[in-house]
C-alpha cells in the first residue's frame, strides 16, 4: 500500500488515541476510515489491547480481519462505546453528508448504536453549509421509478426542484449497496434546511436511508497535511 495521505493519517492517529482497552468500537468505511483501521490494528498489536469491533461495510470487515482485528456483528456486541468513521461533508454544527462510499445505511445504524461518533476527515470535507456534495439516498429496487418521482416532488415542495437525481452506476450497471439496494445521488448544490429535507426523504416508503447525519456526530477530527489536527 502507498503511503497514506498525511491529513487522513493525522486525523486517524488522533482518533485512535481515544480508544482504550476493552472498548467496543465501530469501524467506518472509506479511504480515511481505512487509514484509521490500519492505525488501530497497529495499536492493538503494539499495546496488546482487546477490543470488540463491528464494521460498517463488508469492505471494512474484510480489511480489518486481514489486519488481525476480530470483527463481530453489531448484534453480537449489542452497543458500542465509540464509532470512528469518515464523512463527505462536515458543517460547523457537526452535521454530515455521508454515503459517497455507498455505505451510509450501515454507517448510520452503527453510529447511532454508539455512545460517541467520531469523524475523521481532511480539511476538504469542512463546509459552511451542507449540499455541494451530492446527497446519497439508498432506495429499494422495488418501485424505484416511483420513489424517484416522490423524491422529485419532495424537492419541489422544499424549493429544491429541478436538480438532477442520478442513479449511481458503475460500468453502466446500477451500484448495489451491501443490502442489495440502489443509490440515488441528489445534486442539490446547497441544503438550506437539512432537517426538513431529512424528514421529507424519510417519509417516502421506498427510501431506505439518506446520507444526512444530523445530530449524530459528537466530534470531528480534521487532520492537516503538516500532521496537526483541529477538533470541531
Ligand atoms: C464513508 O466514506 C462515507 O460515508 C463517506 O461517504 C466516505 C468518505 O470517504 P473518504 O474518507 O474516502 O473521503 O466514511
Amino acid at each position: 500500500m502507498s503511503d497514506p495521505d498525511p491529513a487522513k493519517l493525522a486525523a486517524s492517529r488522533a482518533a485512535i488515541e481515544l480508544v482504550r482497552d476493552g472498548m467496543r468500537v465501530g469501524l467506518g468505511t472509506g479511504s480515511t476510515a481505512s487509514v484509521m483501521v490500519r492505525e488501530l490494528a497497529a495499536k492493538v498489536h503494539a499495546e496488546g489491547l482487546t477490543l470488540r469491533c463491528a464494521a460498517t461495510s463488508k469492505a471494512t470487515a474484510e480489511l480489518a480481519e486481514s489486519l488481525g482485528l476480530r470483527i463481530e456483528s453489531l448484534d453480537q456486541i449489542g452497543w458500542l462505546d465509540m464509532t470512528i468513521d469518515g464523512a463527505d461533508e462536515v458543517d460547523p454544527d457537526l452535521n454530515l453528508i455521508k454515503g459517497g462510499g455507498g455505505a451510509h445505511l450501515r454507517e448510520k445504524i452503527v453510529a447511532m448504536a454508539s455512545d460517541r461518533m467520531v469523524v475523521v476527515a481532511d480539511p476538504g470535507k469542512v463546509v459552511e453549509q451542507l449540499g455541494a456534495f451530492h446527497l446519497p439516498v439508498e432506495v429499494l429496487a422495488f418501485g424505484f421509478e416511483s420513489t424517484r418521482e416522490l423524491i422529485c416532488r419532495a424537492l419541489e415542495d422544499l424549493d429544491l426542484g429541478g436538480r438532477p437525481i442520478n442513479q449511481r452506476l458503475r460500468e453502466g450497471k446500477p451500484v448495489l449497496t451491501d443490502e442489495g439496494n440502489f443509490i440515488l445521488d441528489l445534486a442539490l448544490e446547497a441544503i438550506p434546511d437539512a432537517p426538513a429535507l431529512a424528514r421529507a426523504l424519510t417519509a417516502i416508503p421506498g427510501v431506505v436511508e439518506h446520507g444526512l447525519f444530523l445530530g449524530i456526530c459528537d466530534l470531528a477530527i480534521i487532520g492537516r497535511a503538516d500532521g496537526s489536527v483541529v477538533e470541531l
